[in-house]
């Protein structure tokens, strides 16, 4: 059986969203970031850089963090959301890694200077929501050619966009002009496991 370690946020809803998708059984821990649980030494047992998600499967003996390693897992342990066509398994695994190292930063980079900052660096907010623009035409190019990051194939490229997506449109980080990415985001949202994967462990109120 799985454990999930999370809590309502970009990176943990991937988690939730993938596991909901593929109706696996898993027990859900709420971590909670506000009050420092992550902090805990029980939990950096479990990811010495104390951040959110973390999986461990007792059937495999195998304890995960990173969030695009844990979709990577839920993947290959169930066979689905990851396509098997070699173009398109690759695709997805490039999308995957994009967010990982690309789309995720920025936007979280962005967030810290926009809304928690003590400071305001408008230099830093410039380049943050440069950024962001940049990685969002990216996206609503790729997806003005296919219905999904990978082609034609729901994958956890996709989910892992949108988890943080997910947290652009709740805090206002308006990418409806980019109408590819625009359509794509609502059209992820109609899925149920992605309706249910985002109020895990409880719905998100912003950033
Ligand atoms: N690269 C990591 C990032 C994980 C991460 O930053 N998680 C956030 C929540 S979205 C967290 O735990 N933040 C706590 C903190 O920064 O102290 C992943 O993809 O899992």
């Amino acid at each position: 059986m799985i454990d999930l370690y999370t809590d309502s946020s970009p990176n943990g809803f991937k988690a939730t969203i993938a596991l909901q998708e593929l109706g696996l059984p898993y027990r859900l821990h709420h971590v909670r970031i506000e009050a420092g649980e992550h902090r805990l030494p029980k939990f950096l047992a479990l990811n010495p850089h104390g951040r959110i998600p973390v999986i461990t499967d007792d059937d495999t003996g195998i304890t995960l963090f990173e969030s695009g390693a844990i979709l990577l897992y839920l993947a290959e342990k169930t066979g689905r959301l990851l396509p098997q066509e070699p173009v398109a398994r690759w695709e997805a695994i490039k999308w995957l890694q994009f967010l990982s190292s690309s789309v995720g930063p920025i936007i979280g980079q962005r967030v810290h200077f926009e809304l928690f900052a003590k400071e305001e660096i408008p230099l830093a907010i410039e380049r943050f929501r440069h950024l962001t623009d940049s990685v969002f035409s990216v996206l609503d190019s790729r997806l003005s050619k296919y219905p999904y990051l990978a082609g034609n194939e729901y994958s956890i490229a996709d989910i892992a966009h949108f988890g943080w997506t997910h947290i652009a449109r709740i805090i206002d980080f308006d990418f409806t002009e980019y109408e590819h990415m625009n359509a794509w985001h609502e059209r992820i949202s109609q899925r149920p496991a992605v309706q249910k994967g985002i109020t895990l462990p409880e719905p998100a109120t912003g950033a």
